[in-house]
């Protein structure tokens, strides 16, 4: 029987990864896409024939009730939410609509229609916020450090207790960053190697960043949608850290990217205050051990440097394409 699932979040960076990988393995796809006056399908354009799009917003209980109906799903992949941390400072109450109250939008749906469907929660390191133990792992106490950490942490508690209480196949996986060509322009990883691209070829002079300092645990996005759909084929639910095991600073990630195409980055990049947020969260470095050890993963498919490369080398052939 050919399996279900649907995917909000589609148009995203993660969900355009997992759509692909589902399609692969024979699924029938479902996404939930929200109207726009102008289509957002950039990351989704190769699948516009393969997926089956229904009309709807996290927000919106009802459309979500509607996309279960509809959709009739074996999985669910609940990847929806206002994901940039810098916004979530600029709209605190949306971010808490969205990344946090929502999650209880899906869940209940979920309940309502099709309980025993399998359901992924998109949790994130931004739970752990301020270092409380290093590395973080499953059992390390939240600290979160923005309205978005905070919304997280909301939304990963109550996947938790729709599993507890109404014994629903609800997991969640506590990704660490993870990055991609497919990344929005404004995460610090595609900042960055789109202005390596624009200043290699001569469009771009300079690139203004906040804290070079901050460490992070960056792994690839097409590695880490595996996992998600790793722990939904398991014989029970339960929660995983995914992450590399290593951390690097912005300013490698710097280093790397300009130096992949003959350029010093000391000579480019420029603080500006303007990028520095009200309250950091210095350190990332995640234990995939639990991960490694119950779902097979492997999380050193694509290493970091490997990483920044593909990325710098899909900008460079975009920028090329634009400027032609
Ligand atoms: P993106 O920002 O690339 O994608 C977010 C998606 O959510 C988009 O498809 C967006 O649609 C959709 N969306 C936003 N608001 C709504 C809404 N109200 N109703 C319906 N859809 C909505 O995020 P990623 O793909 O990077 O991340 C996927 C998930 O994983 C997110 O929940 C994120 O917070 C979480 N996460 C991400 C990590 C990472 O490093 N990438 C790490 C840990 C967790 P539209 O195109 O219309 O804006
Ligand atoms: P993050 O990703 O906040 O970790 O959240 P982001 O790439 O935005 O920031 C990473 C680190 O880089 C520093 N930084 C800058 N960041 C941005 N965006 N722009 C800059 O100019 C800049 N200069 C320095 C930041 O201060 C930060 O320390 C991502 C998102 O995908 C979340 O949805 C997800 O949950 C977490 O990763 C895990």
């Amino acid at each position: 029987m050919t399996k279900r699932a649907l995917i909000t979040g589609i148009t995203g960076q993660d969900g355009s990864y997992l759509a692909d990988l589902l399609l692969e393995k024979g699924y029938k796809v479902f996404g939930l896409r929200r109207r726009t006056s102008v289509p957002i399908l950039e990351n989704i354009n190769h699948l516009i024939n393969e997926i089956e799009f229904i009309d709807g917003d996290l927000m919106d209980l009802s459309s979500l009730i509607h996309a279960v109906k509809v959709s009739d799903p074996d999985e669910v992949y609940n990847l929806a939410a206002q994901s940039f941390v810098g916004t979530s400072w600029d709209q605190p109450i949306l971010t808490g609509q969205v990344t946090a109250l929502s999650v209880t939008n899906m869940l209940e749906a979920l309940r309502i229609v099709k309980p025993d469907a399998r359901y992924y929660q998109a949790s994130s390191s931004e739970m752990f916020g301020k270092v409380v133990e290093t590395p973080q792992k499953e059992a390390t106490p939240f600290y979160p450090r923005s309205p978005y950490g905070v919304a997280k942490v909301y939304g990963h508690w109550m996947t938790v207790n729709y599993r507890e209480s109404y014994n629903m196949f609800a997991c969640s996986g506590i990704l660490f960053n993870h990055e991609s060509p497919r990344r929005g322009i404004e995460f610090v990883t595609r900042k960055i190697t789109d202005a390596v691209a624009k200043i290699k070829q001569g469009r771009q002079s300079e690139l203004r960043l906040g804290n070079l300092d901050a460490l992070r645990d960056w792994g690839y996005a097409k590695d880490y949608v595996e996992c998600m759909w790793l722990m939904l084929q398991q014989d029970k639910p339960d929660d995983y850290v995914i992450a590399t095991g290593e951390t690097h600073s912005v300013r490698e990630f710097c280093e790397i990217a300009f130096s992949h195409v003959g350029l010093e980055y000391q000579n480019y990049v420029v603080t500006d205050p303007k990028f520095f947020r009200a309250a950091e969260v210095d350190l990332l470095l995640g234990d995939p051990t639990k991960a490694i050890n119950k779902l097979g993963w492997s999380p050193q498919k694509t290493t970091f440097k490997q990483l920044v490369h593909l990325m710098v080398d899909s900008d460079m052939e975009r920028v090329k394409r634009i400027s032609n």
